[in-house]
């Protein structure tokens, strides 16, 4: 069973710079200007146009970085996305016990963004779960309610709203099988 919440959400392996999902997840660093992981795959991939959109919301937005939790959102350049939304996630250890709640709003300021943005699908890799040394086992519990709630008061949201556009797709993506696994041990969709 990799599909869960009526088929909006859906668990894959692969690549996050390969999704052909209208905007991908970039777990970016506060100076968004680039790093190791997703971040360097995803400016390898999506090219200069990124990293100079990057740059122009840093000058102009966050002279000093963005905060732990937020995102913001830039163009694809070159990629199969049009969007790629930059996040940026806990360090493990290093927000005083805080670690969970400011993963939890890396997923839901990343989707709030996206539905600002009328993205129908969306493609998250395992943000923080790297270098940045979150455990993939409570990464998954927190990464999946927080993605839950959102869902779930969006389509309680949605009954009285015309017309609105929907994000039909959370895309979850796992570099490997065993984070793939461990994931789908650990969610707490149901
Ligand atoms: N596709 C899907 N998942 C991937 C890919 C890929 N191409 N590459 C790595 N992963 P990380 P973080 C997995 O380190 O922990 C950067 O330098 C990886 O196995 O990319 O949030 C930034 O600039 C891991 O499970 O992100 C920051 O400084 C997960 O994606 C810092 O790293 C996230 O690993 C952010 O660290």
């Amino acid at each position: 069973m990799n599909s869960f919440l009526h088929g909006r959400v859906s668990v894959v392996v692969g690549d996050i710079t390969r999704q052909a999902t209208d905007a991908l997840v970039n777990a970016a660093n506060s100076s968004l200007l680039g790093g190791g992981g997703v971040d360097g795959a995803i400016h390898r991939a999506g090219g200069a146009e990124i990293l100079e959109a990057c740059r122009v919301i840093r000058n102009t937005r966050y002279p000093e970085g963005l905060l732990t939790g937020e995102a913001v959102i830039t163009t694809g350049g070159r990629l199969a996305a049009r969007h790629v939304i930059h996040t940026v996630g806990p360090i493990w250890g290093q927000h005083a016990g805080r670690e969970a709640e400011l993963l939890a709003a890396c997923y839901r300021n990343s989707l709030a963004l996206a539905v600002e943005h009328a993205v129908a699908s969306i493609a998250f890799p395992a943000i923080s779960t790297g270098v940045y040394g979150y455990p993939a086992e409570e990464a998954a519990q927190v990464s999946s309610q927080a993605i839950r709630e959102f869902l779930t008061r969006e389509e309680d949201g949605a009954a009285n709203a015309e017309a609105r556009p929907k994000l039909e797709e959370v895309r979850l993506v796992f570099f490997t099988p065993p984070s793939a696994e461990i994931f789908l041990r650990n969610h707490k969709f149901e």
